[in-house]
């Protein structure tokens, strides 16, 4: 059986989960941190996730992992069949990629442990999401979902990327970073309302402590 190594807690863990889950693939959690020396043996660059396959091969980065499930497990896809349609898809994760969720992330220190925020990096950060959130209100359909009427990796994409603009936004920038994209608010709460949702929602929940001490024991060797 598939297997995804990770942690509950981890936005990009999530992206995989909620696409397994979609896709009705059957896979085992092993639940495995940053700090975890074994994590390499699965993923070359120490970061999560990464999945096993059937057949023992080892694969790491959420985006390749995503376009890895959608070949193999065709069922249920996630991708449009029209080419234009698909390449509209990873054009949107790569907008939320680099644009939204790496830039913010620069600024997680600040949001979850109160470090001073270098303002260059403010400055950055920020230049850097108004360039994704004018790409995401000039690409995004919302009829309802990102891509058209149906959900893709796309949706299931960016519920999970706006993990960090969420929390940084607000704390760290003084703005909603989701309000900004227009449809997007309504989006999200769509999603969320999902039995997938609300599951990787609750198992999210319910690492969170062993996370925070993970974090903690890393500070405080
Ligand atoms: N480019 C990676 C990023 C994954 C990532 O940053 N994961 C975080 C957890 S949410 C991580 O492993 N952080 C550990 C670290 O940066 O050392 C992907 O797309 O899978």
């Amino acid at each position: 059986m598939l297997t995804l190594h990770g942690f509950a807690y981890s936005n990009y863990y999530n992206i995989v989960k909620h696409a397994l889950l979609e896709k009705g693939v059957a896979f085992e959690e092993h639940t495995v941190y940053t700090t975890d020396p074994e994590l390499l043996q699965v993923s070359p660059t120490g970061k999560v996730p990464a999945i096993t396959t059937d057949n023992g091969a080892h694969l790491s980065e959420t985006t390749a992992i995503l376009e890895y499930l959608e070949e193999a497990y065709p069922q249920h896809p996630l991708l449009p069949q029209d080419t234009v349609a698909r390449a509209k898809v990873r054009q949107i994760i790569k907008c939320l990629e680099l644009y939204i969720e790496l830039s913010t992330r620069r600024l997680l220190p600040a949001a979850l442990m109160g470090v001073t925020p270098d303002p260059q990096v403010i400055e950055e950060v920020s230049a850097t999401v108004a360039r994704g959130v004018a790409a995401l209100n000039e690409l995004s359909e919302f009829r309802p979902f990102l891509c058209g009427d149906t959900l893709t990796l796309a949706d299931i994409y960016c519920r999970y990327a706006m993990a960090i603009p969420q929390l940084v936004g607000p704390k760290v920038l003084g703005m909603d970073i989701v309000a900004q994209i227009q449809g997007l608010p309504a989006l999200m709460e769509r999603l969320a309302a999902s039995e997938v949702s609300k599951r990787v929602d609750s198992d999210m929940r319910a690492n969170q402590d062993e996370f925070m001490q993970k974090i903690r024991e890393r500070q405080n060797p």
